[in-house]
């Protein structure tokens, strides 16, 4: 076992002892280093270096070879190939990296998953980009803000930068509803919480979707409770995909499921669903069947991306010709300010192990080769023929296809511009305008949280608290009408005791640390 290894597992025993285990010390002494000579070959004339890239979720495709046209691209631009890897069919993601990290055998540069970035950076094993990222990828350096590299910053002990952050600029996520059906139902775009509920009865009763039954679902979520983050917003309640986040609250930063907001947000949304104006099903909705019933015409209202409509929208106008979406603005209640999470920095997207240091320079080259904005219709489009195709002049992204190489994409800093040219790109003109007024709606109303970039550090030997888990159980069974509102109260007890304290404490130190380097 290398002395890395060793002290890794003595700083934290408790982590990845079985992975280390299984995958790790196989090796006898030393076994834990990688070989010589990997991820240092100098391209010799002519021939490009090669960079390991891993990114999972990569959608459908096959990794491409050496011969593909878009490596083949990219590697005359930069001198380097990318051997693009990925998850193996039916393995989870985190426990890939995690058997990698453990056994010291991990890719040139790769995307982390699952909260492993902290696990790489406390044990050592990250590779500190401050000096190498102005050198080596000045595109990457001067296009993410400064405010980014603060809050990466101070998520690692010492102060350094161990990985690229991504950066999204517009709230990604919003609040939309049906506008032909308010228009069917005779109402106008709800201003107050009273105004929403009264137009979701509207859509439960008068049959919007004109097929003379009455199976309209007015709003929606998923299981855990999930994408409906909408109805927690009427209260000002940090909501990211149903999860709680950290904001200020009573002048502190906390966890948003605590809080008296959530409470607020709780006991309305249990009476939505006892009215059957929130979908009853909403706790057992998997992602396909949630989709389905929007796809469908039965969903009035609901939570998501508005850059990825274009299919459900296609769906919709099969059968409801007139389906027009507009985004919901924030529904006021008193007593409270609501609001759109947004969450814009911070979070880990790329990051070099130590053990690649020598094939840094180029794996930071082939990186910004994707933030470099003169390869921006590149990077959308890829090959002709591939990745897009020319339909009177203009280029048209192809559908993915299992049989088809995956073009690696990099690039993660979404703008006003960025996403503008993007929507602009793949939808028809009248809908692009439909998605870009969504997004103007839920720009109004966003609001970057106080706790956007915190490092999942913060919840560890507390994975309870880190999954949510408890929180959500209380949130179903409240909502169901299971249980009585008061139980919330109970769960705020519980989670306090169980970790909660502990975990609130470390969250407002690191907060006390980002406030330290924006006053820099
Ligand atoms: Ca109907």
């Amino acid at each position: 076992m290398s002395k890395r290894m060793r002290k890794a597992l003595s700083v934290s025993a408790s982590m990845l002892v079985a992975a280390a285990l299984a995958a790790g010390c196989s090796g006898g002494a030393g076994g834990g280093e990688k070989p010589q000579g990997q991820g240092g070959e100098e391209g010799a004339s002519g021939t490009p270096v090669k960079v390991e890239v891993f990114k999972s979720h990569l959608g459908k495709g096959k990794l491409p070879d050496s011969n593909d046209p878009h490596v083949r691209y990219v590697a005359e631009k930069t001198g380097v190939e990318y051997v693009l890897q990925t998850t193996p069919p039916g393995a989870d993601p985190a426990e890939t990296l995690n058997v990698m990290i453990a056994s010291n055998d991990l890719p040139d540069i790769f995307r982390p998953i699952g909260g492993v970035e902290q696990t790489l950076i406390q044990q050592g094993g990250a590779l500190a980009l401050d000096e190498l990222l102005p050198k080596y990828a000045p595109n990457v350096w001067s296009n993410i803000p400064k405010e980014a590299w603060d809050i990466v910053r101070a998520a690692s002990p010492d102060g350094h930068i161990y990985y690229v952050p991504k950066v999204y600029t517009i709230p990604e996520r919003a609040p939309m509803i049906r506008k032909d059906w308010i228009d069917k139902v005779g109402l106008s775009v709800p201003e107050t919480k009273d105004d929403y509920v009264k137009l979701l009865e509207a859509f439960r009763d008068k049959d919007p979707n004109g097929n003379g039954k009455a199976d309209e679902l007015p709003t929606t979520g998923r299981e855990f409770g999930k994408w409906m983050d909408h109805l927690f917003a009427i209260y000002g309640v940090a909501m990211w995909e149903g999860n709680p986040e950290w904001d200020i609250y009573d002048g502190k930063l906390q966890y948003a499921g605590i809080t008296p907001n959530m409470r607020a947000a709780i006991e309305f949304i249990r009476d939505l669903y006892a009215k059957k104006l929130l979908d009853n099903e909403t706790f057992l909705n998997k992602g396909d069947v949630w989709q389905a019933k929007i796809n469908n015409n039965l969903v009035g209202s609901w939570y998501h991306l508005p850059a990825s409509l274009k299919d459900k929208y296609n769906a919709m106008k099969q059968t409801a010709p007139d389906a027009y979406i507009i985004g919901l603005p924030v529904p006021k209640v008193d007593g409270f300010q609501g609001f759109v999470t947004q969450k814009s920095m911070g979070e880990v997207e790329w990051m070099i192990p130590k053990s690649a240091e020598k094939n840094a320079p180029n794996a930071l080259k082939l990186l910004d080769f994707f933030y470099d904005k003169a390869n921006a219709e590149f990077v959308q489009f890829g090959i002709e023929g591939v990745h897009h195709e020319v339909v009177n002049g203009q280029k048209k992204l192809l559908p993915a296809d299992d049989n088809k190489p995956i073009a690696l994409g990099m690039l993660n800093l979404t703008t006003r511009e960025s996403m503008e040219k993007r929507i602009a790109d793949t939808y028809e003109p009248d809908e692009a305008k439909m998605v870009m007024d969504i997004f103007d709606v839920s720009t109004k109303d966003a609001r970057r949280i106080a706790g956007d970039g915190m490092p999942s550090l913060v919840y560890e030997g507390f994975p309870d608290i880190q999954s949510h888990k408890m929180f959500q159980q209380y949130l179903a069974k409240i909502v169901i009408g299971e249980w009585p509102i008061e139980k919330f109260d109970e769960f705020v007890t519980l989670w306090k005791k169980s970790g909660g304290d502990t975990v609130t404490e470390r969250a407002q130190a690191w907060y006390d640390k980002v406030q330290q380097y924006r006053s820099k």
